[in-house]
């Protein structure tokens, strides 16, 4: 043995009793007794989970929510929560013998499962709706050898025409969509990690909600918690929908789903139940966000926490705002929002945060004037 043994001096430094240099444990093993792992299931990795949980303490003060946290799951390898899911939907495909794994995407799906296939050596492809797709996003599945397909349609059109896929024969394929049941299984450890850092569960958790999956699986990670006696109560679930993609708000679906945060431009939600189920059991709310609100609270969030996150996943910080501002939210609620996905996947939609660079000389004074701070 070459590690530290429990009791040797140095041992407690690192995260919590692990010896200071053990590999942290991979998700798929940190919550086995919670997930639907066999003996046979290979325990695959990209260091997904284990995000940040952020208190912050500016942006909250400056909104009047002193206790608000923010979930940054940008911090996945991908970038996005999506891994969460992916790396048990891959394990599973894999223990079934899976050579070939397909989804339909806003773009973070796609990211995530060609990461994860090219990993584990299997035919990654991925429909999008053509046009509508961040472009990081993009570039990340074309990147990692993914076979990319863009369709004249929005998501829902991808999801159908996905589906439809894997149920023909010619060519055996796994749907990795949230449809998968493994997706939501691997997702609700995000419900784990932030029940764990704060010692209790939230009063609300908000969240964005495009098809639904993620609120869905939030809540059933709530609740096994709470089963297992780690929570003595449960959170509200407050979901968050653009204006103009919230079928979930209008009690119908949307035929062309409109909104500049186009990882939740969708307009008939998978998890429809589901996510209705987790609203109404956590005495929740699933409303609608306007583009502006949406963009206010990506520029802020970044501006007064320093957190990066791309425009869908500001959604969830809109809408806590909205609510606080009509009285709604209690000011001493404990609140996490969860940032679904990372700025940096959008720079399209963060060039409109960007003033024109400004050039100087390489000279103290024309730096100085560049700055208007007079030499
Ligand atoms: C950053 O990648 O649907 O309500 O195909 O990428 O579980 O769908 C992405 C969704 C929120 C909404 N934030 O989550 C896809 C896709 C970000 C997202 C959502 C998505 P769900």
């Amino acid at each position: 043995m070459t590690g530290l043994e429990p009791g040797q001096p140095g041992a407690e430094r690192g995260r919590g009793s692990l010896p200071s240099n053990a590999p942290r444990p991979r998700l798929l093993e940190r919550y086995r007794a919670f997930l639907p792992l066999t003996d046979a299931t290979p325990i695959v990795s990209l260091g997904e989970g284990a995000t940040p949980l952020v208190h912050a303490e500016r942006l909250g003060a400056a909104w009047g929510i002193p206790n608000l946290h923010l979930k940054f799951e940008g911090m996945n390898p991908t970038g996005s929560f999506k891994d969460r899911g992916m790396v048990m939907a891959v394990a599973k495909a894999l223990e079934e013998g899976a050579r070939s794994i397909v989804c339909a995407s806003t773009g973070n799906t796609s990211a995530s499962a060609a990461a994860y296939g090219a990993a584990a050596g299997l035919e990654v492809v991925v429909v999008l709706p053509a046009g509508k797709i961040a472009a990081g996003k993009l570039l990340q599945a074309q990147a990692a050898g993914a076979r990319v397909l863009a369709v004249e349609g929005n998501f829902d059109a991808a999801l159908r025409i996905v589906r439809e896929l894997a149920e023909q024969d010619e060519h055996p394929i796994t749907l990795v969509n949230s449809v998968n049941p493994f997706r939501l299984e691997g997702q609700k450890t995000a419900a784990f990690e932030v029940c764990e850092d704060l010692a209790r569960a939230p009063d609300i958790l908000a969240i964005p909600v495009g098809n639904a999956g993620n609120i869905s699986a939030y809540w059933m990670g709530f609740r096994a918690w709470h089963a297992a006696g780690r929570i003595g109560a449960l959170p509200r679930m407050w979901g968050f929908q653009a204006e103009g993609a919230a079928p979930l708000v209008l009690g119908h679906p949307v035929e062309h789903p409109e909104t500049f945060a186009t990882a939740i431009r969708i307009g008939n939600p998978a998890s429809w139940e589901k996510a209705v189920a987790a609203r109404d059991e956590s005495g929740g709310l699933i409303e609608a966000v306007g583009e502006d609100e949406i963009f206010d609270a990506y520029r802020d969030v970044v501006r007064f926490a320093g957190i990066f996150c791309e425009p869908a996943s500001a959604a969830s910080l809109a809408g806590v705002r909205k609510l606080r501002l009509a009285g709604r939210l209690d000011a001493d609620a404990l609140v996490v929002c969860v940032l679904t996905g990372h700025g940096l996947k959008d720079p399209d939609t963060a060039g409109r945060l960007a003033d024109p660079l400004v050039t100087a000389a390489p000279t103290l004074p024309a730096v100085m004037e560049a700055l208007g701070w007079h030499f």
